[in-house]
């Protein structure tokens, strides 16, 4: 991609109603854009971002068996009444009326919804175990949406549901997704703790919260430092390694403040190993039983005829919570810096073009020429601009890796410069090697 085609609306001032980096740093280089009180426009940079993060939880989800499938926004408010949770949600559920007076809602999420298609179709547990999972757009008219895309009214979700006989089942299907989400957070390059959890308006007795550090977190976490050594191996689908990977977490005390209790922090965490910091939460899985499946009369018939109401969890990640999270995670000073697994570009190409001389400019394009050709996804700066402002733009921008051409330059070496780092000078060859890697 040519940066002069390339629409990046860059800002140079600091947004004011921006109070945390994430927002600041989205609105300045242009990855979103405001539409109104807490609903954004993903623009082309922001939304590259959001589509490789997208991938990666999707690769994740079909890993551990579960479906791929499209729900609507729009529900209608008869599922929800049936469950009992039209009332319960209160005010952060949008509510709508169609042409016809009928009741309806923007889904703020969707367990009602499978609810309603599985009992519709699946009479036998010969179709059990079943996960499904979609990621789609969800509203919550949040009393006061803030920090940009981290707690807006609209956003975008991967949500996912299980449907098991028993409840010993059933925890398997949370124990699958509970290794799904280490194993995403960590392809997207952050370090994420499982954190035993209130179940709120999702309901159940059984669930974690996946949070990642971060000094804006909203979230207060009480932990045993421990917990952050906890290796994730390859499990394969054996039921067995993937409990003892659960039990390997839960050995180490680690809540959210609202399961938070200062005599049991000092009951199970000597004073060494205890830290208290703050963290955002990308993730949250719940297992609720027949909490749905009841009052929905969704049920199958069991081997021996009777019918049983299945057993269900699900299984949240906040994908476009996850494009600011990152940010707060990963971002020095002012500069930004992606993780390579969802940086926008793989490289820059910055050539220091001079009004009178178009040599780096013409050196540049035949170099990206190339680094197109071996499939890597390349951003090259022809903007005829001081060197300097480039450079700037580029440590705000954050793409891991630049290709500096201008006096350095040499017939067989390149200036290559990785963000945070000093550049140094490497054959086009090796370059293309360390991209590749
Ligand atoms: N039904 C369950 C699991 S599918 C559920 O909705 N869980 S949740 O409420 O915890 O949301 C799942 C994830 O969505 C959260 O972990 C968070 O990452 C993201 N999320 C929730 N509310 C917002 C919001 N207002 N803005 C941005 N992301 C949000």
């Amino acid at each position: 991609m040519l940066l002069s085609k390339l629409f990046i609306p860059i800002t140079k001032d600091l947004p004011s109603e921006a109070k945390i980096k994430s927002h600041q740093l989205m609105l300045r280089t242009g990855m979103i854009r405001q539409s109104s009180a807490g609903i954004y426009s993903w623009l082309p940079l922001g939304f590259k971002v959001m589509k490789k993060i997208e991938t990666i939880v999707r690769e994740e989800q079909n890993n551990i068996g579960a479906q791929e499938m499209l729900m609507p926004t729009i529900q209608s408010a008869d599922i929800w009444k049936e469950s009992g949770r039209y009332d319960d949600y209160g005010e952060e559920m949008l509510r709508i009326s169609d042409r016809q007076k009928r009741e309806m809602l923007y889904g703020p999420t969707n367990e009602e919804q499978i609810t309603d298609i599985f009992r519709s179709s699946v009479k036998s547990y010969k179709l059990l175990p079943q996960i499904f999972y979609h990621i789609q757009w969800k509203f919550r008219d949040e009393l006061r949406p803030r920090f940009g895309v981290m707690r807006c009214r609209e956003f975008y979700m991967k949500d996912a549901y299980s449907f098991d006989l028993s409840e010993d089942a059933a925890v398997l299907s949370y124990n699958k997704m509970f290794y799904a989400y280490l194993k995403t957070f960590q392809r997207l390059g952050l370090k994420s703790i499982p954190m035993k959890a209130e179940t709120g308006p999702i309901g159940g007795d059984l669930s974690h919260e996946f949070i990642i550090l971060a000094d804006t977190g909203e979230s207060k976490i009480f932990a045993d430092k421990r917990i952050f050594e906890v290796p994730i191996n390859d499990y394969k689908d054996i039921d067995a390694s993937l409990k003892k990977m659960r039990s390997d977490f839960s050995k180490f005390y680690a809540v959210t403040d609202d399961k938070f209790k200062s005599e049991d922090f000092d009951k199970n965490v000597e004073k060494n190993n205890q830290i208290q910091t703050k963290g955002i939460e990308v993730g949250h899985i719940f297992y609720f039983g027949d909490k749905y499946s009841k009052p929905m009369n969704c049920s199958v018939d069991a081997k021996d005829g009777k019918k049983v109401f299945v057993k269900m969890g699900s299984y949240g990640i906040g994908v476009s919570r996850l494009v600011a999270a990152i940010i707060e995670a990963k971002y020095i000073d002012e500069k930004m810096k992606w993780p390579k697994a969802v940086a926008p570009f793989d490289v820059v190409i910055i050539p220091a073009i001079n009004k009178n001389d178009n040599s780096n400019l013409e050196k540049a394009r035949k170099i990206y020429e190339e680094l197109k050709g071996k499939n890597l996804d390349v951003l090259l700066d022809d903007v005829e601009e001081n060197i300097s402002n480039k450079f700037k733009k580029h440590d705000l921008l954050g793409i891991p890796y630049q290709i500096i051409i201008g006096s350095k330059t040499t017939k067989d070496k390149l200036e290559f410069k990785e963000i945070d780092k000093n550049s140094e000078m490497m054959e086009l060859g090796k370059i293309i090697k360390l991209l590749k890697k």
